[in-house]
């Protein structure tokens, strides 16, 4: 049994460490974060933080606090999820190879837990299967796990028990382990992107773990654009991004615009430069990390997202008839009060008109661009490249060179052309 001063302590701790995580910087602009005394340059996890640890005799001390978190995926759409030190998704763990970790667990769900450390070569009692590596911890308990990091890469952390649920409210974060010698370099810029996706009809306020293939919010580090907050380089820069998905059931081919990129890492460990090769599309497959690299060299704005069309779109809904080629709007008006759920879906051609959403739901597209509306949601963030990046201030809009910019054409200029209309 935990006696109250027991608990009480416990919570003491668990606030020092939340403080910690708190007092950092969650991403953006600004110059590359700078190395650490291990001599890695520490990730940036964009609207998340690095959990904070101590050093107590040669071991890195972490505390994990699963607890419910009330949860904002974008303005206007918040929800009453599971997470671990007050955030969804946890923090990213960060460590190098050799480290030796002991990782605190607190369970303050309602239900038992356990955590598993995805990937990470661990001995067989620390893998936290429960009821195969480990009883469950219970509510109130702490677990104390203990381990060497022996291989450095991209791995994950997540509940591995009643993984269905536990993980659909939200149960995970990513775990970056550095290279203790590094054979190259280390980059410039070192971003970590947890994908998942959420099951959240419109108006309700709790994920349902019980969708098996209706999800309509699909996040990057639990946000769901227009709530991502975008990365910056500069140009030259070489940036790595990992990425880590741990959906219920579906798979994230992940696009950048504008420059190409190297798939140098699994879960499973490096990949040997000879058998890597160029891509704008990494496929993340559910339960799997893919790690990418590229240097810079192209300055925009350039949309970075899942090329699923409906994983950038928001609260889809379904069940409706087919509106492409009609004028919704009368409909819309006469149905919409009995449907709420059509209004959320919204209709084609809508670009940032008022629109009626139900309590707690945003529309299914949106965010305001330099030119117009953005018709994109969900997996869907911006990486700002610029040959100078703004000390401590917001990247802004890339301002186009001259003669660099789509237009409408001119008359004259198609006839030129031979273009007909
Ligand atoms: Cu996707």
């Amino acid at each position: 049994m935990t006696t109250r001063r027991e608990f009480l302590e416990r919570s003491a701790l668990a606030a020092a460490f939340v403080g910690l995580a708190a007092a950092r910087a969650p991403a953006g602009d600004g110059p590359p974060a700078p190395l650490s005394s291990d001599g890695y340059r520490p990730v940036v996890t964009p609207d998340g933080l690095t959990l904070p640890f101590r050093v107590v005799d040669g071991v890195k001390v972490f505390h994990l606090v699963a607890e419910p978190v009330k949860h904002e995926f974008a303005e206007g759409l918040v929800a009453e999820c599971w997470g671990y030190n007050g955030r969804v998704h946890g923090p990213t763990i960060e460590g190098v190879e050799g480290d030796r970790v002991r990782i605190y667990v607190t369970n303050r769900l309602p239900d038992p837990t356990s955590v598993h450390w995805h990937g990470l070569p661990v001995p067989s009692g620390m893998d936290g299967v429960g009821g195969l590596s480990q009883r469950t911890i219970e509510p109130g308990e702490t677990f104390r796990y203990e381990f060497p990091l022996t291989r450095p890469g991209t791995f994950m952390y997540h509940s591995h028990h009643d993984e269905m649920t536990q993980m659909a409210m939200g149960l995970m974060g990513m775990f970056v382990v550095h290279p203790r010698a590094p054979s190259r370099p280390p980059p410039d810029r070192d971003y970590a992107y947890m994908l998942s996706e959420w099951a959240i009809p419109a108006g309700a306020r709790r994920p349902d773990p019980n969708e098996m293939s209706d999800f309509n919010v699909l996040t990057m580090n639990g946000k769901a654009f227009p709530g991502t907050t975008p990365i910056v380089a500069k140009v030259g820069e070489r940036v790595r991004i990992r990425f880590g998905n741990l959906s219920a059931m579906d798979h994230h081919p992940m696009h950048l615009h504008g420059m190409s990129f190297r798939i140098v890492e699994t879960d499973g460990g490096a990949i040997p430069e000879a058998g890597q090769w160029p891509e704008t599309t990494v496929l993340v497959p559910v339960g799997s990390t893919r790690t990418v690299e590229f240097v810079a060299d192209n300055p925009g704005d350039w949309a970075l997202h899942c090329h699923m069309t409906h994983h950038v779109m928001n609260q889809m809904g379904h069940g409706i008839p087919n509106l492409v080629g009609i004028d919704p709007s009368v409909f819309d008006e006469r149905v919409g009060e009995l449907v709420p759920e059509l209004l959320a879906e919204g209709q084609a051609g809508m670009e940032g008109e008022e629109m009626h959403v139900p309590p707690n739901s945003i529309p299914m597209l949106g965010g305001a661009g330099p030119f117009g509306y953005i018709t994109m949601g969900g997996m869907f963030t911006i990486l700002k490249v610029r040959r100078k990046l703004p000390e401590g201030a917001d990247a802004g809009w890339y301002e186009n060179p001259p003669g660099t910019l789509a237009r409408a054409a001119e008359p004259e200029e198609m006839r030129a052309d031979g273009i007909g209309g």
